[in-house]
């Protein structure tokens, strides 16, 4: 793994690790913003309250026993994914410079969130949906537990789980354990981990967190932002990026393999790959893996001819709108640096 941070723990694995529709969980990356909670699952509650006709308090047995058991594939991606491409337009301090492995795919077993919301009898004036976790930021003031939210409509989406299972396997500490939401298709912020309490209320949650991932007019200072000032972070944007050959590899000449992934974000499927060998003069299209489903990114490849010297390689996804991403992390870049959405470069120098 390639850390970033020991404490709080921020680590991506190395590109070629996600070529695999499945990522391995001594692969997926960890993205945390205070110390890894160990949390005593025995002494363990979910509270269920709100906007609801009962508050619930459910131990871990209750939760597994009451709800039908669901499985859903599904990628997570960190909004802050290969941030690094914009700070080399302009730089983000203080921020994790991620390459563009701060994504990975799991299959997630657990119950359906709109399910435990039924059972609490979801109540008709409720509008948005909070977690909140038990991990508490040091770096928030006062020191707050990391929470977010989602509207409704989401949240009783059949897709959306509060998961307990990661590949078959238990829920590792790293990633949540005993129980974490799953947000299939937005930023993993809004997908909570060592959840400890569900609040059905009007308006979205006002944890730090949750306005912490907005995107900010270029111009706008992030220690002096207020919670408004962002455009608040929910559905992933369409997405790609290029995980072989290597970033600065020296290949030799000639067919050269490329792959990747790309992710359309929601309910959207990626509907075609371009890729050009010289920086966007031609380009061919990439043989697309089918979506499994819409939650889950899909790899692509194609061989291309490198010339002998210096190559900038391009990769550009389109999305089942018709949507392309846009050319340049100029466009793009925000001063805490997230949901870039540029095309993929990568600058190449092959030998004879
Ligand atoms: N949940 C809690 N409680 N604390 C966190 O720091 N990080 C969020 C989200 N859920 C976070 C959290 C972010 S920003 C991402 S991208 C995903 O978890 C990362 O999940 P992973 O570490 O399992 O890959
Ligand atoms: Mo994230």
């Amino acid at each position: 793994m390639l850390v970033h941070e020991v404490e709080p723990y921020n680590a991506e694995p190395p590109p070629a690790a996600l070529l695999s529709q499945l990522t391995p969980l001594d692969t997926f990356y960890g993205r945390n913003h205070a110390p890894i909670p160990r949390v005593d699952v025995t002494r363990w509650r979910l509270r269920v309250e709100g906007l609801v006709e009962h508050t619930l308090e459910l131990s871990f047995d209750e939760l597994r026993h009451r709800f039908p058991e669901r499985t859903v594939v599904a990628t997570l991606q960190c909004a802050g994914n290969r941030r690094a491409d914009l700070m080399e337009f302009r730089d983000i301090p203080g921020q994790v410079p991620w390459g563009p492995a701060a994504t990975s795919t799991a299959c997630w077993s657990g119950v359906r969130l709109a399910d435990v919301l039924a059972a609490a009898g979801l109540r008709e004036e409720a509008a948005h949906i909070a977690f909140t976790g038990a991990d508490v930021s040091p770096q928030t003031d006062p020191p707050e537990p990391f929470g977010g939210s989602v509207p409704v409509a989401k949240a009783t989406s059949d897709e959306v789980l509060l998961a307990w299972a990661m590949n078959g396997e238990a829920l590792p500490a790293a990633h949540g354990a005993p129980l974490r939401v799953v947000v299939p298709g937005w930023i993993g912020a809004r997908s909570v981990k060592w959840l400890r309490r569900i609040t059905a209320q009007l308006e979205p949650s006002d944890n730090h967190f949750q306005t912490e991932y907005s995107i900010l007019p270029p111009e706008a200072d992030p220690r002096t932002a207020g919670p408004d000032d962002g455009i608040t972070l929910g559905p992933l944007a369409l997405h790609c990026a290029i995980l072989q050959p290597d970033r600065d590899a020296r290949l030799p000449a000639g067919p050269t393999e490329v792959t990747g992934y790309a992710l359309a974000g929601e309910d959207r499927t990626v509907a075609r790959v371009d890729v050009s060998p010289d920086n966007g003069r031609s380009w061919t299209h990439a043989d697309l893996d089918a979506p499994e489903n819409p939650w889950t990114w899909q790899h692509w490849r194609t061989t291309l001819t490198l010339p002998v010297g210096e190559t900038e390689l391009l990769a550009r996804a389109w999305d089942s709108t018709g949507t392309v991403e846009p050319e340049s992390p100029a466009t793009v870049w925000n001063p805490r640096g997230y949901a870039n959405n540029s095309w993929a470069g990568l600058h190449l120098i092959c030998h004879s």
